[in-house]
């Protein structure tokens, strides 16, 4: 009876958040956020509107400044055009968006969070990682139907889930900075090969150079154009316009101050190089459609796994769960008799 009613609400709910009413857009993502039939509804009902925004993943070890350059990059895009709209999804849990931060971060933040064209939010971290790599897309597409432009999802570079969260965007900064010894921390957590562009962040401090360095011949540029570089940083005017459809992108490497706002342009002008590149080839189709079969994976492991637990019992499960452990039996004959078991059910 209160599901019932709660299910009606959820139209009303997406056409004020449709029409970009903040606290009903907050309100959806809450609900979404919950998952379950509720959140399957709404979701059908905005999906119809999405696939506009142009999604943007930042990720990278932390402490980076990857937080401080999401402000950055809202703060430059919003300065481009009064019409253009940002959301900010954070995902790591020391953001200042998430108010893990120290308070001069949070201060900072400010002027972004008094601006009407800038929406933050930060995802809450319960749950299962591989549930939370779900939950954000699914916000993600909120933002997307209520008609943000661009949206910036951050995320902690560290392990699978986050990495997949962070493959869901259109193009992927990988931020790294000096001062982490002779390391590349992008490296060590796996997330190099997933960078469409990698900034050096901290520009301003010793080993800057040298870590551009480093990711140069870690991405094997030496067979890109001489004169691309200078000074370390990717001159937008000279980012060749691919022509041929079978030409890679090569990842720029740029360097950026985001606590003082340097080179942010640099990194804007990347990101619209790579969108322009993604719509003229078919790597873009194909990832669309990757992003597409992986999410309706995940979507059916969930729900196939969800209906199958539910016919079969808890008793069922646990009492085969106590043969496994005992050896009586091997999970996958285990698996096979609760699949059996719900077939009949
Ligand atoms: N020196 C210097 N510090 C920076 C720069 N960008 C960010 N920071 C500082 O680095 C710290 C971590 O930044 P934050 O954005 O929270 O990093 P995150 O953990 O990657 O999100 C904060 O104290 C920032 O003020 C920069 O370009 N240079
Ligand atoms: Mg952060």
């Amino acid at each position: 009876m209160a599901n019932s009613r709660l299910l009606e609400a959820v139209p009303a709910l997406v056409d004020r958040a449709l029409q970009g009413d903040r606290r009903s857009i907050a309100r959806l993502i809450s609900r979404v956020e919950d998952g379950g039939p509720e959140a399957w509804s709404a979701l059908s009902l905005i999906y119809p509107r999405t696939g506009r925004a142009q999604i943007i993943g930042v990720t990278g070890a932390p402490g980076t400044g990857k937080s401080t350059l999401v402000g950055e990059i809202a703060k430059l895009y919003r300065k481009s055009s009064p019409a253009l709209t940002v959301g900010i999804v954070a995902v790591d849990p020391t953001s200042p968006f998430s108010g893990g931060a120290v308070l001069g971060d949070r201060i900072r933040m400010r002027d972004l969070s008094g601006d009407e064209g800038v929406f933050i939010r930060s995802m809450a971290t319960r749950g299962s990682l591989g549930g939370l790599a779900r939950s954000t897309t699914d916000v993600v597409k909120v933002l997307d139907a209520a008609g943000f432009d661009v949206i910036v999802i951050e995320t902690v570079g560290a392990g699978q889930s986050e990495i997949e969260v962070a493959r869901t965007a259109d193009t992927v900064i990988v931020v790294e900075a000096p001062g982490f010894g002779d390391e590349v921390q992008a490296i060590k957590a796996g997330i190099l090969e997933i960078a469409d562009i990698l900034v050096v962040n901290k520009a301003d401090r010793d080993g800057a150079q040298s870590t551009v360095n480093a990711l140069h011949a870690m991405l094997d540029l030496g067979t890109a154009p001489h004169g691309l570089l200078h000074h370390g940083v990717l001159m937008p005017s000279v980012i060749p316009t691919p022509a041929k459809s079978d030409e890679r992108w090569q990842p720029p490497i740029l360097k950026t101050i985001a606590s003082q706002g340097h080179g942010i342009d640099e990194v804007i002008t990347a990101v619209a190089h790579h969108r322009a590149f993604l719509a003229a080839q078919p790597e873009g189709q194909q990832r669309a459609r990757l992003r597409a079969s992986m999410e309706l994976e995940t979507i059916l492991r969930e729900t196939l796994l969800d209906r199958l637990l539910q016919s079969v019992g808890a008793d069922r499960l646990n009492a085969l769960i106590d043969q496994v452990v005992a050896r009586t039996i091997d999970p996958y004959s285990a698996a096979d008799q609760l699949q059996r078991a719900a077939v009949q059910a």
